[in-house]
């Protein structure tokens, strides 16, 4: 389905939301080639360059406040059980500014979807540093090098109860749509954290491209064996980078529990 909107697109030429944005559009179309209705997705973004997607995207979406995201996919969710809601935001917006709403959609296991912009920088906002940037990088406002280990977004959602936990790459593309599809269609809260450049104040290109490999060989139901997959990169400057699913595992949703509890299902 053609799902151009005709918005003029204004990231910066080469930036890495270009790729999520197509990937995503491929992974729109294989989902409602399998069954999964084009109205009922709806697409809600938090504040930042990232946000700018639900513009380019021709399905129903609102565009929430910074950090966000997780309250407004859970009340889509609980008002309107045949909803698909997919969240997106940035490294800053759901990390930082919206840690707290993230970590308890996670802990509920909303069956709702995040697909995480992660160039671990603050883009819109011209290149502060994020929970994710590196330890000891230059930004605006860490002049003198980031003085503060990065976090790791992926132990820290197995651990607060997300059910399907995810790591993309924009340098790998099949792979970043074929994640978003097995995130939207996880019954629970999925998350993927699609690692990418922001060309004009962090850009990571060459270095995504030299070390980033699939995870082979990996159960994703073993919550320990995950933990300790996510450990192998810890968001620093060096080292190679597993891309692939580290957890998945059913459990019930928080949305199924409440419609119970209020006998409609
Ligand atoms: C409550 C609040 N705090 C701060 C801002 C200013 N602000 C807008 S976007 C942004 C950072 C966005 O960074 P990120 O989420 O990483 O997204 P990117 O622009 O990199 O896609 C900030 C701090 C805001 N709009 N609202
Ligand atoms: S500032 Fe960075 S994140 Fe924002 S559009 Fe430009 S390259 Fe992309």
């Amino acid at each position: 389905m053609n799902l151009e909107t005709g918005a003029k697109i204004t990231w910066c030429p080469g930036c890495g939301n270009f790729i999520i944005l197509s990937m995503l559009k491929k992974a729109i179309n294989e989902l409602v080639e399998n069954g999964t209705k084009p109205e009922n997705i709806v697409m809600v973004s938090g504040i930042g360059c990232h946000a700018k997607i639900v513009d380019y995207v021709n399905v129903n979406s609102f565009y929430s406040i910074h950090g966000r995201v997780p309250p407004t996919l859970t009340g889509l969710k609980l008002a309107n059980p045949d909803l698909v809601p997919i969240g997106f935001a940035g490294d800053g917006d759901a990390y930082g500014e919206g840690i707290s709403h993230l970590i308890f959609a996670a802990k509920r296991n909303v069956n709702v979807t995040m697909i995480i912009h992660n160039n671990r920088i603050y883009g819109l906002t011209t290149g502060q540093f994020s929970p994710t940037t590196p330890e000891g990088m230059k930004t605006k406002t860490t002049p003198r090098g980031s003085i503060e280990y990065p976090l790791n977004p992926i132990k820290l959602m197995i651990s607060a109860g997300a059910t399907f936990v995810a790591r993309a790459s924009t340098t790998d593309m099949n792979h970043l749509k074929d994640m978003i599809v097995e995130a939207v269609n996880h019954k629970g809260f999925s998350i993927v954290d699609v690692i990418e450049p922001c060309i004009s104040f962090f850009d990571s290109t060459k270095y995504l491209r030299e070390n980033v490999y699939k995870l082979e060989d990996h159960d994703p139901t073993d919550e320990k064996k995950a933990i300790e997959k996510a450990e192998e990169w810890n968001y620093t400057a060096e080292g190679k980078i597993p891309i692939g699913i580290f957890y998945k595992v059913n459990k019930p949703t928080f949305d199924e529990l409440i419609l119970r509890g209020r006998k409609l299902v």
